[in-house]
């Protein structure tokens, strides 16, 4: 009997690759070739199963010219790369990464809102330039951490790593807010209180975004949203480009109506906005919240693990969406 065919998108563990070998038919991507979508369709036409690394879009045309595909497993927890009504119509199983990064995440999320806070890229960037002479009182004076008002908008898993940092090792006071309220636990665990957006805006000092890019969260951070944040406050983007309006955000760092930002995420990337890159109240980093290895590692083999689930016959291990069955043969 032939084994299953897994197209693997991009670069990843070469003892990952191995693993799916012992298992599938395998076109790896060892060279880490950015494909475009005509090449990407091009190679998924023969494919039972992809694993993706969360930039790949998975649409209606792809899948159209897929006709054998039955999962794409993303290396990642976000997964708005996904048509999920065109992978469902035509009975195609998603999956995502999750859990296995939230702690490396959470922390990356507050090492940016302190390196943002305190301005640590920035006085870096100054001592290198040899412009550091001589110490003076206000010299990249910064805002606090502890004890301040800390505003998470996204409050699962990853949101939830956030507040606890802030609550128990800064004693931040934790305003948060979501789709849905937490249970009066994890509030409790997270000693967290929930707030509308408007009202967050306006109380945190410093503001996480930890949420989901969908329809309704696209420019969900823009003109009006930055107007209510209070002068000193910092907005940390982890989540995902598109929730910030950067021509908006940009425009708020220039005229310090905001203090600073730290994004890890961006419209459009890896292009940036170039009027955040002329600024230097915003740390910007190149999408690496989830960037250690023990974490991508786990990440790529929770991938791994979904496709060897599902061609087993035992189903997806993180599945995002019910597909429909009848759509293709043995879906
Ligand atoms: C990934 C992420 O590194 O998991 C996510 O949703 O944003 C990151 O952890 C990125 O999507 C590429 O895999």
């Amino acid at each position: 009997m032939s084994l299953p065919r897994i197209l693997v998108t991009r670069a990843i563990f070469p003892d990952v690759v191995e693993r799916l070998r012992a298992h599938f038919e395998v076109e790896a991507n060892p060279e880490d070739a950015i494909w475009t979508p005509a090449e990407l369709a091009a190679r998924l036409a023969d494919k039972d199963g992809a694993f993706t690394t969360g930039s790949q879009r998975i649409d209606a045309a792809l899948l159209a010219s897929a006709p054998r595909l039955r999962i794409v497993a993303n290396m990642a927890v976000g997964y708005n790369n996904f048509d999920l009504d065109a992978m469902n119509a035509a009975g195609v199983q998603g999956t995502n990464a999750p859990d296995v990064l939230t702690e490396t995440t959470a922390d990356f999320g507050f090492a940016l809102l302190m390196a943002t806070a305190r301005r640590i890229t920035e006085s870096e960037h100054y001592l290198r330039a040899g412009r550091w002479t001589q110490w003076s009182y206000d010299m990249f004076a910064g805002a606090d951490i502890h004890g301040s008002t800390l505003g998470i908008i996204g409050m699962g898993r990853i949101g939830q790593g956030i507040a606890r940092r802030g609550a128990h090792g800064f004693g931040m006071q934790v305003l948060y807010h979501n789709r849905s309220r937490l249970t009066p636990e994890l509030e409790a665990q997270c000693k967290a209180t929930y707030r509308d957006k408007q009202d967050l805006l306006r109380s945190a000092d410093h503001v996480v975004l930890v949420l989901p890019y969908t329809a309704a969260s696209h420019h969900l951070i823009g003109a009006a949203e930055l107007a209510l944040m209070k002068p000193g406050a910092t907005l940390v983007n982890i989540a995902r480009g598109g929730i910030v309006d950067d021509a908006a955000l940009a425009q708020a760092l220039r005229a310090r109506r905001i203090a600073a930002a730290g994004l890890d995420v961006f419209e459009g990337e890896p292009q940036v906005h170039p009027d955040l890159l002329a600024l230097s109240n915003v740390v910007l980093t190149p999408h690496i919240a989830s960037a250690t290895e023990p974490t991508r590692r786990a990440m790529a083999n929770l991938a791994a693990d979904n496709l060897i689930a599902f061609f087993d016959g035992r189903g997806a291990l993180t599945p995002i969406n019910t597909p429909n069955a009848t759509a293709r043969q043995g879906g």
